[in-house]
């Protein structure tokens, strides 16, 4: 008769070969355009550090920092591919590829940051997320990425009629187009690790983002006028290869999603902190800020954008709910 340690050990051995499926140990990749401290690179690091316990050492992650594998839009590409095993990208250059991301990246679509995090962690976000499945993509989980402002090299934005005519840096998406010609000005999209030169050349008199990009990208030391129009609040999004997954055991799956939403308080609770760190850091470093500005007048302005973007009765349908979502 077999001793209980044995049966232990056998029954532990069954667990590890159901959770390391049929396949090798993988050490996934996956792109992200932020340097190594920034909290959406530590979030993923940290998940991969969950796979890897849960699989008993076999499975692990790396995550290829500063745009060293591309842009986001070439990350995509990559990832749809299964060259890359994952990405984590904002939901913009998303946009023209999966018409449910215009959704969250909408002017305003947002009342505030727990507005946003009970959306996206309830059902609307949910689908959005399996969206993205008809595409390539198993969308994993959203991370925050606080509001986006405008920042400008030579005159401050205070409000919309200072727009006219500037040359404003957007992700790679037709909607952030839409948007910059909404307010009279000119749209040029370019990939995030080309906007510092950008800026600083003159190729552009402004950007948008968030204080922590604004921040650790150093566009600050170039664009010393920061408006606070926090016109969109596009979250940050974390997208496994469908043909990666597809070879992959349902337990695995399971490991990798549970870790993937493990990692999003996580994930909130150094974008917190890092929102008020930065906030400090650009004005220590000289930054002006606007904040006294007419921001229902840029909310009116845009409105045309969601008639053109998210103009069917599916995407209607999503910004409804959002809007009285409580
Ligand atoms: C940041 C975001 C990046 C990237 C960047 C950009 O806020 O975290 O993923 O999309 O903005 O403006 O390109």
């Amino acid at each position: 008769m077999k001793s209980s340690t044995a049966m232990r050990a056998l029954f532990g051995a069954a667990v590890a070969v159901a959770l390391s499926g049929a396949a090798t140990a993988k050490e996934f990749r996956s792109a992200d355009v932020h340097p190594m401290d920034y909290p959406t690179v530590q979030a993923v690091a940290y998940m991969g550090k969950l796979i890897n316990e849960r699989t008993g050492g076999k499975h692990s992650v790396k995550v290829f920092g500063q745009s060293s594998l591309g842009s986001e839009k070439d990350t995509i590409e990559q990832t749809k591919l299964g060259a890359l095993d994952m990405v984590r990208v904002n939901i913009s250059p998303f946009n023209n590829i999966v018409p449910e991301t215009i959704v969250p990246a909408l002017p305003f679509v947002f009342k505030s940051k727990d507005h946003m995090r009970r959306v996206l962690d309830g059902p609307i976000g949910e689908e959005i997320l399996k969206s993205l499945e008809s595409q390539g993509f198993v969308g994993l989980a959203f991370y925050d990425s606080g509001s986006r402002s405008f920042y400008t090299t030579k005159k401050p934005i205070k409000s919309v009629a200072d727009m006219k005519g500037m040359k404003i840096r957007v992700q790679q998406s037709d909607m952030w187009v839409a948007m910059m010609q909404a307010l009279g000005a000119n749209a040029t999209p370019l990939p995030y690790a080309e906007v510092y030169t950008a800026l600083k050349t003159g190729v552009v008199d402004g950007a948008e983002n968030n204080w922590p990009s604004y921040d650790s990208s150093r566009h600050y030391e170039v664009a010393k006028m920061y408006s606070q129009t926090e016109h969109s609040m596009a979250p940050e999004l974390l997208v496994f290869s469908k043909r990666v997954w597809d070879g992959l055991s349902k337990d695995e799956q399971d490991v990798i999603r549970k870790a993937a939403k493990e990692s999003v308080p996580y994930m909130r609770k150094l974008w917190d902190e890092r929102e008020a760190a930065s906030r400090k850091t650009v004005e220590a470093g000289g930054s002006q800020i606007i904040s006294d500005l007419d921001k229902k007048s840029f909310q009116d302005a845009m409105q045309p954008v969601y008639a053109k973007f998210a103009g069917d009765a599916k995407l209607q349908a999503l910004v409804k709910r959002i809007q009285s979502t409580n």
